[in-house]
């Protein structure tokens, strides 16, 4: 018999909220670069926070992001005005979260909830309050505490301390395959959200399940 799931906990971005809602933003200021900026501008910022993990030289993800958005429309050949730049930062703190999201945190009973998130505590707080999502989470829990950056395994365990349930009982929710790999790999039952049909990377480590939404999540706990 499985141990029962107590507690999830939740990646935040690309997970809840959708990093792509940024789109529209860039295609106001560079028309018909919005996809490509937006893709460039995740893929950067993820890199910046392995390549700072492991220089042993953090900054916050708002510093992170900042950095990516830059070299990003360097890259792309795109002018990056301030008043583009903060226009473009400000929409990562109202990400939208993927349709089925808010119902769906709502349908897991009694169970704990948390975000564990590589988001700074200032962003995470303005992106869940602007969704009105506030009440659906037991906690929030930063990266930012530690210092360093997904996937090192004392991030994992952050979760463990603070909502104070056991590691077996916990079920860790990504889109992102790495992070699956990585809270696989700490210890957590993980359950990937694979919404976009990308292709798992071959590290070793496999999640519970695939999902293609949130709301398939309470019928396989
Ligand atoms: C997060 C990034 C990894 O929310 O999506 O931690």
């Amino acid at each position: 018999m499985t141990t029962p799931v107590r507690a999830l906990v939740f990646d935040a971005y690309g997970t809840l909220f959708d990093v792509h809602s940024v789109v529209a933003e860039c295609e106001r200021h560079f028309p018909g670069r919005g996809t490509d900026l937006s893709k460039q501008w995740r893929v950067t910022q993820l890199e910046y926070t392995w390549l700072r993990s492991l220089m042993g030289r953090y900054e916050d993800f708002e510093h992170v992001t900042g950095g990516a958005l830059a070299h990003a429309c360097a890259t792309l050949k795109l002018p990056l005005t301030e008043a583009a730049r903060s226009a473009l930062m400000g929409s990562y703190l109202r990400l939208t979260p993927y349709p089925e999201v808010p119902a769906a945190l709502r349908s897991f009973g009694g169970r704990k909830r948390a975000i564990l998130s590589n988001g700074s505590p200032r962003m995470l707080e303005a992106v869940v309050d602007n969704a009105h999502l506030t009440d659906a989470f037991d906690a929030v829990l930063s990266v930012d505490a530690l210092r360093i950056y997904k996937p090192h395994p004392s991030v994992y365990q952050l979760a463990v301390d603070r909502l104070g349930v056991p590691v077996s009982e916990i079920a860790f929710v990504s889109s992102n395959f790495w992070d699956v790999s990585g809270a696989t790999s700490f210890g957590f039952r993980t359950f990937w959200i694979n919404r976009a049909g990308n292709v798992p990377d071959p590290l070793g480590f496999q999640p519970a399940a695939v999902l293609t939404g949130l709301d398939q999540l309470a019928a396989v706990l």
